[in-house]
């Protein structure tokens, strides 16, 4: 049951990848695709993840399979430099969710994600919501190098900050 509920959410997030934010890699070999995804996150974690790329139809396809628990793409905005991620299995399941329009994250504990090469998000009026991204006037910012920890909490019980930057560097 549990395989079967990984392999469904694999597919709703490959299907979204595939139709909304990996279209910068569609094309490029494989083997580069696959040193972009694991530049995501130190070697030590990213050589024994699996590797999702972009197949030459354009679909999501995974290259290498893993044996950590962590997945890596080469990217999820498609902007002018790659944003890879590398996600734990609770990551994962949160990002699923979030591209097959969930409305909450069904992971019952926090997943962490490495995006050592950063990554991009759209601002408008001080806020930042996936939704801005094509609102008129919105800007395109380039994200530093960072973790992401995906909970199953909500921001405002926890008081973690939720996609805003804080004093602390933090989004
Ligand atoms: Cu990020």
């Amino acid at each position: 049951m549990n395989r079967l509920l990984t392999l469904a959410f694999t597919l709703v997030f490959a299907i979204g990848f595939a139709e909304l934010s990996m279209a910068g890699m569609k094309g490029k070999p494989q083997g580069e695709q696959i040193n972009i995804a694991r530049s995501a996150a130190p070697s030590r974690i990213s050589r024994d993840a699996t590797i999702m790329v972009v197949g030459e139809d354009g679909k999501v396809v995974e290259a290498k399979k893993g044996t950590n628990g962590f997945t890596c793409v080469p990217e999820i905005e498609a902007q002018e430099e790659p944003d890879p991620i590398c996600v734990d299995a609770a990551g994962w399941q949160w990002l699923s969710d979030a591209m097959s329009g969930r409305p909450k994250p069904t992971n019952t504990v926090p997943g962490i994600a490495y995006m050592a090469k950063g990554g991009w998000h759209w601002e408008k009026d001080g806020k930042i919501t996936p939704a801005t991204k094509n609102e008129p006037g919105a800007q395109k910012v380039k994200e530093p190098a960072h973790w992401m920890v995906l909970g199953p909490f909500d921001s405002k019980m926890s008081g973690l900050p939720s996609m805003h930057h804080s004093k602390f560097g933090t989004y």
